[in-house]
Parts: structure tokens; C-alpha cells; sequence
């Protein structure tokens, strides 16, 4: 497993003087909420660790992955959002509706992302097991929470030529 996000913040472009305007969307799903709570803090404490308020970080739940798209239009549809990252967990063992689920909130929100022109970050787990949806939850593959928020934040400094 690659550490390409090990050190999120370090491998921030952004200035100090840009990143307090940037503002993040997150939208959590409660399914599988011990694995999502976590996601959660690990992609908030990224940010704030890059330098963005508390009050720029706009955070909203759904009640499954599957509603994740629609929670993401939500925040991608407010002008002054930069970026939406969408945090679920879906372990393929335990639902059959694994597929439908992964494939709905894949193509869902790549269609936000699009017809918004911001990044909508993926940052849905889709694990066999629960263990490995916990490796990937803060355990020994890091946390794909953090891992999605350095990825929006790249986005919009890519976004912005830095
Ligand atoms: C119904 C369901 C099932 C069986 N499994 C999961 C899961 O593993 N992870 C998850 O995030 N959500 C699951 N859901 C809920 C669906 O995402 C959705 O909330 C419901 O089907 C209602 O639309």
C-alpha cells in the first residue's frame, strides 16, 4: 500500500494567505458509523491542519452511501463551496447491495463534480471485511479521510494553477 498521502498538510500547495477562502464540503454517511466517525475526524483534522476555519468546513450527514450523491449536490451547488468530499463505508460481505451502491454513488457523483465544475471527492470505503474497512480507517493503511481531504485540496490548487 502506497503512502502517496502519508503527509497530507506537508504536500499542501496552498499559501497561507489562499487557504483561509477556501471552503470544504463534507458530507458523512451514518451507515457503518464507526468507520465513517472516523473517516470523518480523519479528513476535518487534515484541514484544519492545512489552515482552514472551523466555519469553511460545512459538514452534513446522510443516512447511507447511497444518499451520499445526493448530500453532495447539496454543498457542490453552493457557489462559495470549493470542494465536497463524500465519506461512506460499504463492506461487500455483509450487502448485496454492494454493486448497486458503489456503482450509484460512483457515477452519482462524478456527474455532480461535473455539471458543478468542482472536485467532488470520493472517499467511499468498499472493503471485503470489516477489519479492512478499520485498516483504512485510522489502522495500518492510514486513514482514507485524510487521504480524501489532501486530494481536494490539490484539486482546487490545481483548480488555481499552484
Ligand atoms: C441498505 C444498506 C446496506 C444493506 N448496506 C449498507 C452499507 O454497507 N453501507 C452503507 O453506507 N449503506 C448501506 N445501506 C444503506 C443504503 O446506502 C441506503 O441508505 C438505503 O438503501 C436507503 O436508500
Amino acid at each position: 500500500m502506497g503512502n502517496y498521502h502519508s503527509n497530507p498538510v506537508k504536500h499542501s500547495l496552498y499559501d497561507p494567505l489562499l487557504i483561509e477562502k477556501v471552503r470544504i464540503g463534507i458530507v458523512t454517511s451514518e451507515w457503518n458509523r464507526e468507520i465513517t466517525e472516523a473517516l470523518f475526524s480523519g479528513a476535518f483534522d487534515t484541514l484544519i491542519k492545512a489552515g482552514i476555519s472551523k466555519q469553511n468546513i460545512i459538514c452534513t450527514n446522510v443516512p447511507g452511501s447511497f444518499e451520499l450523491t445526493l448530500g453532495s449536490q447539496w454543498l457542490a451547488k453552493q457557489d462559495n463551496i470549493d470542494a465536497v468530499i463524500i465519506l461512506g463505508c460499504v463492506i461487500q460481505g455483509e450487502t448485496r447491495h454492494f454493486e448497486f451502491i458503489c456503482q450509484a454513488v460512483s457515477q452519482g457523483i462524478t456527474q455532480v463534480s461535473l455539471k458543478y465544475d468542482k472536485p467532488v471527492i470520493f472517499g467511499l470505503l468498499t472493503p471485503d471485511t470489516h477489519q479492512q474497512a478499520l485498516d483504512r480507517a485510522g489502522g495500518k493503511y492510514g486513514n482514507k479521510g485524510e487521504e480524501a481531504a489532501a486530494t481536494a485540496l490539490k484539486m482546487i490548487a490545481g483548480r488555481d494553477g499552484k
